[in-house]
């Protein structure tokens, strides 16, 4: 039997800052080298938090450079285009943003749609790490406030009307698991119009389409966007019309949750007025309990979305992001116990055949799974790294803890080059390798495990 030669902490750190270096285009990383060529919202996010680690300034700029591009409606947009690639679709000619909403950035280009708040978090790491040193960053961090909390005003009101402390998405793209089986159903009900034509450019750096979403989805995905653009991409407009697809993002939810706990903390530290901090801690409680109410359902054990053009029909699917109650602060402790059960069971990390009992995105049993497709099985890192923060926030500090030496485990094998996600039962590499966060990741893992120290991420 051949003995695989697993890469040793110090050689897997070098790896992983040298898949952040390339990926550093100046002051901002692309997503991967190839097939994501821009700048990703909620990968910028993890990528700060990583970066904090090594160059908490540099891991600011990442975040200032973001929130240059956001909208003056506070939206941050989920793509700031790079104007020198032109290998990716739908780029910034078919967003058209600037020409249909008098908010949108109009240098540099960006999509119109959102993902998830993790941004309030890493400053938060930022804040921590620069605190150690000396607080050099305060100022800048100062600066940076105001822009956070208009974006988090922007998902409390223009994403949640209805104060139900629940955000709507209004495309599977928002939620960051794109072609996640809790889609399936929502989507199913949209009937695709009349799309312009296209060409893919995701199935030219994925070679095996079956790691990507089918052409019928993408139809869906695309079509999406021609409504959006015929609503303005203005919330209004889109809640007037007879939008297709809105949803109540639980995971979404739960990470707005997260990110107001974090920008709580740093209201406190930088001096804002308690009227603010009011107001934030408001957000933060109102999506406690609208996951609590609205989302949980003590039948499975898992939170789910809610279909809002169905009556907030709950649309059971067994998904990772059913495990959302971990990543709420002030959760409650029975909820939470449930999740962690379930996340370690055998639904998930703990099912029998698993390559490495890491968290998965769909469990094996559910219809949906498909163990090599986008979002449909596959185990990614960066949701790994996810969950481990909270399950330690919560106190399950032994769970978390695994999850991160299985995860750093599975990361060392020679082959898994820090790709974007990995098969479930062989530990296959899948998607982009060299993906930017999951070398942040892992970056923030070995320092967490105390195992690397002291490299400079640039001379
Ligand atoms: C569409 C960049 C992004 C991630 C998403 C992931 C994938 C894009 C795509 O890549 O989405 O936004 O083209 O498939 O699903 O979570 O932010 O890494």
């Amino acid at each position: 039997m051949q003995t695989i030669k697993h890469l040793t902490d110090e050689q897997l750190w070098i790896g992983a800052m040298n898949v952040l270096r390339n990926n550093d285009l100046g002051g901002w990383t692309k997503a991967s080298p190839a097939l994501y060529p821009h700048q990703w919202s909620w990968d910028s996010a993890f990528i700060a938090i990583g970066l904090s680690r090594v160059d908490p300034s540099r891991a600011l700029k990442e975040l200032e450079t973001l929130f240059s591009a956001q909208w003056a409606d506070g939206r941050v947009p989920h793509i700031v285009f790079n104007p020198k690639a032109h290998d990716y679709f739908p780029g910034p000619d078919r967003w058209d943003c600037a020409a249909l909403n008098p908010d949108a950035s109009k240098t540099p280009a960006t999509s119109g749609i959102i993902q998830p708040p993790v941004h309030a978090l890493a400053v938060w790491k930022i804040f921590l790490e620069d605190h150690f040193a000396k607080d050099e960053l305060v100022p800048r961090i100062k600066a940076l406030f105001p822009k956070l909390l208009a974006w988090h005003r922007y998902l409390a009101t223009q994403r949640d009307p209805e104060k139900l402390g629940l955000i709507s998405i209004y495309h599977p793209w928002e939620s960051g698991t794109d072609n996640s089986p809790r889609w399936d159903l929502p989507m199913s009900k949209v009937k695709v119009g009349k799309v312009p034509p296209y060409t893919r450019r995701d199935t030219t750096h994925v070679k095996d389409a079956s790691q990507r979403p089918t052409q019928q989805e993408y139809d869906k995905y695309l079509w999406l966007v021609e409504c959006l653009k015929k609503a303005h991409y203005k919330d209004e407009e889109i809640l007037q019309q007879k939008y297709p697809f809105i949803i109540k993002d639980t995971f979404m939810s739960a990470i707005f949750a997260l990110a107001n706990d974090s920008l709580i903390k740093l209201a406190e530290r930088i001096d804002e007025p308690k009227e603010t901090i009011a107001e934030i801690t408001q957000w933060k409680e109102r999506t406690t309990q609208g996951i609590v109410e609205k989302c949980w359902d003590s039948t499975t054990n898992l939170a789910l979305d809610l279909d809002v053009k169905h009556g907030l029909t709950p649309i059971s699917v067994s998904t990772c992001a059913g495990l959302a109650p971990i990543v709420v602060p002030g959760m409650q402790r029975a909820i939470v116990e449930q999740s962690v059960a379930k996340l370690t069971g055998p639904d998930f990390a703990g099912h029998a055949g698993l390559a490495y009992p890491v968290l998965i995105s769909t469990t094996p049993d559910s219809p949906g799974f498909k163990p090599r497709a986008y979002w449909r099985g596959p185990s990614w890192p960066v949701v790994n790294w996810l969950f481990y923060e909270c399950l330690r926030m919560q106190g399950f500090n032994k769970e978390g803890t695994d999850l991160r030496q299985y995860n750093l485990a599975m990361l060392r094998r020679p082959d898994s080059r820090f790709a974007e996600y990995f098969e479930p039962f062989t530990a296959e590499p899948l998607g982009s390798l060299d993906q930017a966060w999951t070398a942040a990741v892992v970056i923030d893992w070995l320092s967490a495990a105390g195992a690397v120290k002291g490299t400079k991420y640039m001379e």
